[in-house]
């Protein structure tokens, strides 16, 4: 059979990590490839330098000539562009056949997909349930490969060529990926919450939850989802999907026989699969309870895929922190340092915060996503002590956090002012915690270079 995509005029909005994972797979393909970025500022000859000069590539910044428009047969969009934009909005009136770089990825992919979705921890779960799975094939007889891709920051569409039938695909997939899948089919799935993100994106949290139920979208009765039972959202999802369901829960006192479902569950202070005890949480190393349900999440995904319980207890117990997730960056002069830049929405920073044992001092704010900061600031009870506040959202949690009575703020320059007001302000025995509540896009590239210049600003100190 003829490759479907060989010598397509291929368009791919957005020059991003995804649109050239995706240029890559096309060209590899045979493809005749187009990528184009509507940000002026975007560096051609940069992007055309992740290529081999023999590529049949061009790439295209500013405004899409309408003969390159018109001779796509095939578009791929990057995550970041939102569906209803004009460029999108007229291209579909086209008719133009449009994907998004995840569904691409799995048509092109191969072998067994374990895909997790949900507002936060999706990183963390991830990157376990990754782990989990590369000391399973280590000990399996068919062995294979195992690829952590997707939002985690690895491109799907990277690593699709090189996987093979005994590959298995962890894949951090986020709402806006799953706007654009048609075919995507998860083996096991899960959906670990869904809270307000993004919603200047998603418009409304109906629109926002239906992305996220698009992960098990096709799943049959042969596969499996995993899902969250103390969120009512996500519990509703058990009634909806074809799939099997795994649902965890840390109430103990619900009675699991009186639900139709496995459940992974805590008794005490062990984790359980149905009656069978999987680990104790005394020998885990993650700061934070939000993270047993990270935890019971990807045991409920090992555990369905087959991996032995040993293998899950061990990988559970090495397994520390993920980078820019309440990650420890050092202790100066009696003060420890955190560096959340993960906590890109309310609910994320929230979980931070309440992991924090010691008097806190916090650095918010960002990228406005619309959010609301209530629960943020009504979190912080006696263990916030001051909050440092930048970035575009400053003045608008600064209003909020005074209408909750907290007035213990400081307005700060940029990050690096930030760290420098907390070193001066904090005491031996407090802690400082970078957990902006924001997304970093009014600053910074991502979250991953705020997190990586607060750890430099924190080392300088
Ligand atoms: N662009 C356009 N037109 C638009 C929008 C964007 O041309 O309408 C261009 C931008 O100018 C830019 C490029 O598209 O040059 C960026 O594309 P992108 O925003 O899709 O970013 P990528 O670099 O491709 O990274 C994406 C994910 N980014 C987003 O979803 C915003 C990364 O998730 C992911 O790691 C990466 O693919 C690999 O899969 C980041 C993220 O912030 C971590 N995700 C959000 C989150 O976790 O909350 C969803």
């Amino acid at each position: 059979m003829s490759d479907p995509f060989s010598e397509k005029c291929c368009l791919i909005i957005g020059a991003g990590k995804s649109g050239k994972g995706a240029a890559r797979l096309l060209l590899d393909r045979d493809a005749s490839v187009v990528i184009f970025d509507e940000n002026e500022k975007c560096d051609i000859p940069a992007v055309r330098g992740c290529f081999r000069e023999d590529d049949d590539i061009k790439v295209i910044k500013g405004v899409l000539p309408d003969e390159i428009r018109e001779k796509a047969s095939l578009v791929v969009l990057s995550p970041g562009v939102p569906l209803d934009s004009p460029l999108v909005t007229l291209l579909k009136e086209e008719g133009k056949e449009i994907t998004g770089e995840v569904e691409l990825a799995f048509v092109c992919g191969k072998g067994d997909v374990l895909a997790i979705t949900g507002t936060n921890g999706k990183t963390t779960t991830t990157t376990l349930l990754g782990e989990i799975m590369q000391n399973h094939v280590k000990e399996r007889k068919e062995g294979g490969r195992v690829f952590v891709v997707g939002n985690i920051g690895e491109p799907y569409t990277l690593y699709s060529g090189e996987m093979e039938d005994n590959s298995v695909t962890v894949a951090e997939i986020s709402s806006f990926q799953l706007e654009t899948v048609s075919s995507f089919k998860p083996y096991i799935a899960a959906v670990l919450n869904v809270t307000p993100d993004h919603l200047n994106r998603h418009h409304t949290m109906e629109e926002y939850t239906a992305a996220k139920f698009r992960i098990t979208e096709n799943q049959d009765r042969e596969d499996t989802l995993v899902l969250n039972y103390d969120d009512p959202l996500t519990r509703s999802m058990g009634e909806e999907t074809e799939a099997g369901v795994v649902y965890f829960t840390r109430d103990e006192e619900l009675d699991i026989n009186s639900v139709k479902a496995d459940f992974v569950h805590i008794k005490g202070r062990e984790v359980l699969f149905n009656d069978r005890v999987i680990l104790s949480l005394d020998e885990i190393k993650l700061l934070g309870t939000h993270n047993h349900e990270n935890i019971m999440a990807a045991v409920g995904m090992a555990v369905k895929y087959g991996v032995s319980d040993r293998v899950i207890r061990d990988t559970v117990a090495a397994f520390t922190a993920v980078e820019h997730r309440i990650e420890f960056v050092e202790t100066v002069n009696g003060v420890d340092y955190y560096n959340d830049s993960k906590g890109t929405n309310p609910d994320a920073a929230i979980k931070a915060v309440l992991s924090m044992v010691k008097p806190t001092l916090l650095i918010g704010g960002g990228y406005d996503k619309n959010s609301t900061y209530d629960e943020f600031i009504q979190s912080f009870g006696e263990r916030v002590k001051l909050l440092v506040l930048i970035g575009d959202t400053a003045e608008k949690i600064r209003e909020c956090a005074v209408s909750h009575g907290f007035t213990d703020i400081i307005m700060a320059k940029d990050l690096k002012d930030a760290v420098e007001i907390c070193h001066r302000e904090a005491v031996p025995g407090d802690a400082v915690l970078l957990s902006p509540a924001c997304a970093s896009w009014d600053m910074f590239k991502n979250y991953e270079e705020r997190g990586k210049l607060f750890k430099e600003f924190v080392r300088e100190l």
